[in-house]
């Protein structure tokens, strides 16, 4: 595992992409930092964890309780679900939302682009031992671009003879003041599977109040979503590239409450607004291919 001196070594730029070790025997953070604002990312499960724009404040939450040991998920940025999305559909044994999040990712690239822009590139590769439970040769890169806005993508690259088919998604969970001051637009008259009852297929008449365990996942759209924060005076537009399908969670006090990594009432600050390949949005990659599954998140003005 490359420690934070290596990689600064290698791949920091002055104070705009900086590597540091965040915690004891845990694979090292990677940061962005500009004139528009900073990111923070982990290597361990090439996991974004932090997003505070220029005159903003943190936009993505992290449990307080989260666990920051390899084999464990954390709790709360962007989970990077991949190569499946939820249950493995042929194994229940398999890790829920696959492997990559559990998995260390290196460092391909950092650079500032054409437009200016820092951004850094994190890869997962077949070769590092994944071929007992996904026989397919891959890459698997995430890129994180820090403009006026945050932009991250999974580009899937099909490295193999034969196609293979993913779902995925950037599960992002978003920091609210709290879901009483909160509304979300962007989903209204969008059906949706209801994963509380049985992947009913439903139908959204209006925009969503946060007001009981939500988990669903909205069916053939494209549009972003606006969540307005009436208390931290802003809207997260959260807008997706490649996706037909949106995913909102929130588990509320008694799943929420279920989970040790979940900190107590955490509930009350967030959602997951998630840019995904779903169900019948999975997505087939020929030989030689990729799927880039991309999300943007932006601060705006609130507008009553
Ligand atoms: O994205 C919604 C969901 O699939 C929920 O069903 C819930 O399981 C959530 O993801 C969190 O999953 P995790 O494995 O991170 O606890």
């Amino acid at each position: 595992m490359s420690n934070s001196a290596e990689l600064n070594n290698k791949f920091s730029i002055g104070n705009i992409i900086t590597f540091s070790n965040a915690k004891p025997d845990y694979p090292p953070f990677v940061r962005l930092k500009s004139e528009k604002g900073e990111a923070t990312i982990s290597l361990y499960g090439g996991h974004l964890l932090s997003y505070i724009p220029l005159n903003s404040t943190e936009v993505i939450w992290v449990s307080e309780s989260a666990i920051y040991q390899t084999g464990k998920a954390i709790r709360g940025g962007i989970p990077v679900c991949w190569p499946w999305f939820g249950k493995n559909p042929d194994d229940k044994n398999l890790p829920q939302h696959g492997f990559a999040r559990t998995s260390i990712w290196k460092i391909s690239e950092t650079g500032i682009d054409t437009e200016k822009y820092p951004f850094v590139v994190l890869s997962l590769f077949s070769a590092t031992g994944f071929e007992n439970i996904w026989p397919y040769k891959f890459q698997l890169d995430l890129k994180v671009v820090l403009k006026e806005y945050l932009e991250v993508s999974i580009i899937t690259y099909n490295l193999d003879e034969k196609p293979f088919e993913i779902t995925n998604a950037l599960h992002t969970y978003l920091y609210l003041s709290h879901v009483e001051n909160c509304v979300i637009e962007g989903l209204e008259s969008v059906e949706y599977l209801d994963s509380l009852e049985n992947n009913k297929l439903k139908y959204e008449k209006s925009s969503i109040k946060i007001e009981m365990e939500i988990d669903r996942d909205y069916q053939n759209t494209q549009s972003p979503c606006l969540i307005k924060d009436s208390e931290f005076n802003r809207i997260i537009k959260v807008s997706k590239e490649n996706s037909n399908t949106t995913v909102v969670w929130n588990p509320w006090q008694d799943t929420g409450g279920r989970m040790v990594d979940f900190q107590e009432n955490g509930w009350n600050n967030m959602v997951c607004i998630e840019a995904a390949n779903t169900n019948t949005d999975k997505r087939e990659i020929p030989p030689g291919q990729k799927h880039i599954l991309k999300t943007r998140i932006e601060v705006l003005e609130f507008d009553n």
